[in-house]
């Protein structure tokens, strides 16, 4: 792993242009579950039951009940050394995740292509949206049309938010290199990010704990916990 962490280091250190694009693995030594691990979400739960917008239209007391208990999880989540090393590094972060956890971390430049967990906004796209405050809120319906709200987040078959989605695309396009951390790189569009950056020219910089299908694009693989490899990417060997 040294030799790999030192060619990714040569690579960065190199380029003018760094972004990350990180998926659940990025948060997992936070005590957020990914997934499609062994004891991945998608293990315990079918996401045909809670993550379609068909699921939330057939119960939405349901699927508001599972997005509670997660956030009371990811609430109590800290960042990790990976979250901080990104922050201090002051690059343009393109996430999967709905977490906040960079941010918590410090980091000012953060593209959510799946949108997050503290907002909640109208399932019938009114415009309506609310920050979630302190309280967890149960399912109620949106103030303005009387659709339900619900959290803002990107479900299977729905579209990325078209801001964040033009954003990470340029940000892809314009890499040197690309960081690829702690995703299985299986969900479209995100993961065609990866593709369109080595097309256009980016090395590919690769840290998960197993192989995926982002292996086969990766100039440099490191196998690897985000929390042990990020940080070591960076800063003082
Ligand atoms: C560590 C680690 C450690 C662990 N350190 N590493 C067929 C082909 C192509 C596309 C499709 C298709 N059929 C359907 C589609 C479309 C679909 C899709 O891609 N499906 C695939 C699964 C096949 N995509 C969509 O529906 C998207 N929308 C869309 O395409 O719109 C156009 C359209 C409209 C109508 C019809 C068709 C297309 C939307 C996708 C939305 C994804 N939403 C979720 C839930 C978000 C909210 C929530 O959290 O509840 O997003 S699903 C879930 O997967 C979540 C994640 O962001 C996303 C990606 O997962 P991620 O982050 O990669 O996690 P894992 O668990 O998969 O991987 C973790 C990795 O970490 C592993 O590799 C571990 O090894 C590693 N790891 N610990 C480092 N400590
Ligand atoms: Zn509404």
């Amino acid at each position: 792993m040294d030799e790999a962490v030192a060619r990714a280091r040569r690579l960065i250190e190199t380029a003018d242009v760094v972004v990350s694009f990180s998926g659940a693995g990025l948060s997992a030594e936070s005590g957020i579950d990914t997934f499609r691990d062994p004891d991945g979400i998608w293990n315990t739960i079918d996401p045909a039951t809670v993550a379609t917008p068909e699921a939330f239209e057939r119960d939405p007391q349901f699927v508001t009940d599972w997005y509670a208990q997660r956030r009371r999880t990811m609430r109590t989540a800290r960042p990790n050394a990976a979250h901080r090393a990104l922050a201090d590094a002051g690059i343009v972060n393109i996430t999967q995740n709905i977490d906040g956890l960079l941010e918590a971390a410090g980091a000012t430049d953060v593209i959510h292509l799946h949108g997050t967990m503290w907002a909640d906004r109208c399932h019938a796209e009114c415009g309506h949206r609310e920050q979630i405050e302190s309280r967890i809120p149960s399912l109620r319906a949106c103030p303005h049309c009387g659709s339900w709200m619900r959290p803002d987040v990107v479900l299977f078959g729905e579209l990325l938010p078209e801001r964040a989605w033009q954003r990470a695309a340029l940000a892809a396009l314009a890499s040197d290199v690309m960081i690829v951390i702690g995703t299985s790189a299986e969900v479209y569009p995100a993961a065609g990010l990866i593709d369109a950056a080595r097309q256009s020219g980016a090395s590919i910089v690769v840290v998960n704990v197993a192989g995926t299908v982002a292996s086969r694009l990766a100039n440099v693989e490191i196998r690897g916990a985000a929390g042990d490899v990020v940080p070591r990417l960076f800063g003082n060997p």
